[in-house]
């Protein structure tokens, strides 16, 4: 067995589910059937789209503990997506459910086929990812950072640096 976090996001109704956030809940009751436990679920978080949608977004993290390896695990997550109707295409679009997987206990995975990085690339720099993830794994190691918290503590500082301007301030 093993743990992983994994982010989950929707910008999307779903015909039956409903709502985005209702969308992320019955994602997470649709883990087990494919041999992945959720142990701790973050509450869901309301976040501006990043990117070309102009939807806003559901946003949620979970650790969840399974037998998969990564690439089993990634294949699982793709079987939700498409039984929630994601179909392929729809790169940074709106999305009914994006499942991705942020960090791994056994460290770092990296794999072509399929394309597979574990920390996931965009980890340290999303706030929508690391304010629902920080809920439920401050202590979780980021490597060349430190830990989920000081990844989230060290973006949000370079957000307001970023927001004041150069020239600004004292
Ligand atoms: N892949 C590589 N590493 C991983 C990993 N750790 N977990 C590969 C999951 N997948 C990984 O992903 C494309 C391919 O990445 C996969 O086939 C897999 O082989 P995808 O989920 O099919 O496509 P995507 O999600 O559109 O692309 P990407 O780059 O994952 O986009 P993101 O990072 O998911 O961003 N704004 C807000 N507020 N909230 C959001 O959730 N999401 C996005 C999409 C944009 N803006 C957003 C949000
Ligand atoms: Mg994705």
């Amino acid at each position: 067995m093993a743990l992983y976090a994994i982010a989950l996001g929707s910008n999307r109704r779903h015909g039956r589910h409903g709502a985005p956030a209702r969308v992320l809940a019955a994602a997470i009751a649709a883990l087990p059937r494919e041999g992945v436990i959720p142990l701790t679920v973050s509450p869901t978080f309301v976040t501006a789209p990043i990117g070309p949608s102009i939807r806003a977004f559901a946003n949620a993290a979970a650790l969840v503990e399974t037998p998969l390896d990564p690439p089993a695990l990634l294949a699982a997550l793709k079987r939700i997506e498409r039984a929630f109707g994601r179909r392929r295409g729809q790169r940074w679009g709106a999305r009914v459910l994006d499942l991705d997987i942020l960090l791994w206990q056994k460290g770092r995975w990296s794999s072509r086929r399929p394309v597979l990085l574990i920390p996931h690339i965009g980890l340290a720099k999303r706030r929508f990812v690391l304010d629902p993830l920080v809920k439920i794994a401050p202590e979780w190691p980021v490597p060349r950072i430190g830990t989920v918290a000081q990844a989230r503590a060290r973006l949000t500082r370079r957000l307001a640096i970023h927001r004041s301007g150069p020239g600004s301030g004292p």
